[in-house]
């Protein structure tokens, strides 16, 4: 007899343990722990999420003819660890030793085999590369760019192939994609559901227990198991999708989720697979409902993105989330737990944070972590902060975006040149700047946007660094060509407006 771990992101039946072990002999075992549950203060929601998704998918497997243990968080024995838990159920058991599919995380994967039981690794096939496809295609390469990755990553699963041609002649219909915000959105998903009893058991235990983290609990709406995740993507692919790839990249004050999926959260956990979710948004455009731009651009950050970043965390080893290549120390400002700003675009961004546990890519990219490299923060505090905030935040894909593509920590494995904009990109992208207190046509002065300082002063103290990028060469030549009073005052706007930050002032 064996027991078998089933994870709270690995809540997919077809998980490789599950498929190694044997129903009629080996046990599963699934715990609460706070452990997990406090490496970082996640948000309230992401807790709760993953608390009633395990203790549905226990029932489920039950009800599939799996014995299952399953230990609550609040339960008199309860070890506290994911490790404790096995040793204790081994014990109880006499099991031979513990089955699992590897973890998302290097902390887990090292505490696991650790354990002084018998152990049995098998591979995460939830994902399309395997670690070895994703590292033979990264060796030798000097950059590691997702474009190529991602297109072998077509070729492997077939979706939006033409034969051996990509459909529609191109690869990538990324420049239809980057239409500013709309005066409406048509759409009125995410499909929200009604808590069931389970999910109450669960928002009153999290509410105890986890009451004073940064997050809202309530009203909580996240599908907890496949048939509901299942629901909300049928209506996502009628209602989102088609207009997905226009406003990929619009920000708008009243609209949380425009026409974003808010299905990574899903994703992760295990209730949706990948290629499924593909396969219908490909089904779409093959039945006329969804163009290609916005298709293609969907199972792109799918295959493509989701898949590169997971081969980087997996490639680069458990240092990487310590990196820090631009020497960033500034303390994480308090605005993004909720604190009082000026900062129209930082506010919403951080609030709706709070309120959902999500904000789109855009919003995490160019507004929150703009902000902090500009500001030059601690990478590893921000890395802290997104993988507490979101429910879709696990290390394995939160590191990657975070110390690479949005904070350039690791020096540029993943972005060729650091993510960064002045207000001007904001202001383009999404009304915010409308109702901010800065304004953001003023480059200097009392009321100049933030960003415009900063984005400068970023410029200018990373200039051995950046200057010789070729796509960074413009930047540098409009700098150098601002009179040299102008330049001060920049520089000395930026320094004073940091200042402030550092006292702690709402700035
Ligand atoms: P959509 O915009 O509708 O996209 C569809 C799906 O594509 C997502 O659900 C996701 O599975 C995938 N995807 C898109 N972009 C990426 C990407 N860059 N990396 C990996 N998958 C991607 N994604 C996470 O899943 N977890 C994280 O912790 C996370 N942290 C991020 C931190 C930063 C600083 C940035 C810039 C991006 C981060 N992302 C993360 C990627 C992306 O922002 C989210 O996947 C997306 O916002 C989730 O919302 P959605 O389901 O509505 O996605
Ligand atoms: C994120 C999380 C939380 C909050 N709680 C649990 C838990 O109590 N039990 C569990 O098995 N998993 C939990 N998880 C998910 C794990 O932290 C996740 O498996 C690792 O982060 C690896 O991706
Ligand atoms: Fe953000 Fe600047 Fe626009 Fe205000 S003016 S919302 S700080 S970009």
């Amino acid at each position: 007899m064996r027991l078998v771990l089933i994870l709270g992101d690995q809540l997919s039946p077809h998980l490789s343990a599950l498929r190694k072990c044997d129903k009629d002999t080996d046990i599963v075992v699934m715990a609460e722990v706070m452990d997990e549950a406090s490496y970082v203060a996640h948000h309230p929601k992401k807790i709760a999420f993953i608390f009633a998704a395990m203790r549905k998918f226990a029932t489920k497997l039950r009800d599939d003819g799996w014995t299952v243990t399953y230990t609550r968080l609040d339960d008199p024995d309860n070890c506290g660890s994911i490790t404790g838990e096995l040793i204790r159920r081994a014990a109880e058991y006499d099991a031979a030793g513990v089955v699992y599919t590897e973890p998302g995380e290097w902390r887990l994967i090292a505490a696991l085999g650790n354990m002084p039981l018998k152990t049995h690794s098998l591979p995460d096939d939830r994902f399309i590369a395997t670690h070895q496809e994703f590292d033979d295609w990264a060796a030798g390469r000097k950059a590691l760019r997702m474009e190529y990755f991602y297109r072998d990553m077509r070729r492997k699963t077939g979706l939006l192939m033409d034969g051996d041609k990509p459909e529609g002649g191109k690869w990538n219909y990324d420049h239809e994609n980057r239409k500013p915000a709309p005066n409406d959105i048509d759409y009125s998903g995410p499909m929200q559901f009604t808590p069931d009893d389970v999910v109450e058991d669960v928002l009153d235990l999290v509410a105890a227990r986890f009451g004073d983290n940064f997050g809202t609990l309530r009203p909580f709406w996240f599908a907890t198991d496949t048939g509901q995740a299942r629901r909300h993507l049928t209506y996502w692919i009628k209602g989102g999708l088609p207009q997905f790839g226009d406003y990929q990249d619009a920000m708008l004050d009243d609209h949380r989720f425009l026409y974003h999926a808010i299905i990574g959260l899903y994703v992760n956990a295990g209730l949706l697979n990948p290629l499924e979710v593909c396969r219908a948004a490909e089904q779409a455009y093959r039945d006329g409902d969804a163009p290609l731009n916005a298709v293609e651009g969907f199972i792109r950050q799918i295959i493509g993105w989701r898949e590169y970043v997971r081969g980087i965390y997996f490639r680069e080893g458990p240092d990487y989330v310590t990196r820090n290549a631009l020497g960033h120390d500034r303390e994480l400002p308090a605005m993004f737990w909720g604190a009082d700003t000026a900062m129209n675009c930082v506010a919403k961004t951080v609030a709706q944070t709070q309120a959902e546990a999500y904000a789109h890519h855009i919003q995490r990219l160019m507004v929150t972590g703009n902000f902090a490299l500009l500001a030059g923060i601690d990478p590893m505090q921000v890395h802290e902060w997104y993988l507490a905030v979101y429910a879709d935040a696990y290390e394995w894909v939160e590191a990657p975006n975070v110390i690479g593509m949005s904070q350039f920590a690791d020096g540029g494995i993943i972005a060729s040149k650091p993510y960064i904009s002045s207000g001007n990109y904001i202001h383009k992208m999404s009304d915010y700047c409308g109702n901010c207190a800065y304004r953001v046509q003023d480059k200097t002065g009392p009321d100049a946007c933030p960003f415009n300082l900063l984005y400068w002063h970023f410029l200018d103290r990373h200039r051995d660094r950046f200057a010789g990028i070729p796509r960074m060469g413009n930047m540098y030549r409009v700098w150098d060509r601002m009179d040299d009073t102008k330049r001060e005052t920049v520089l000395e706007e930026a320094t004073n407006w940091l200042a402030r930050l550092d006292g702690g002032e709402a700035v």
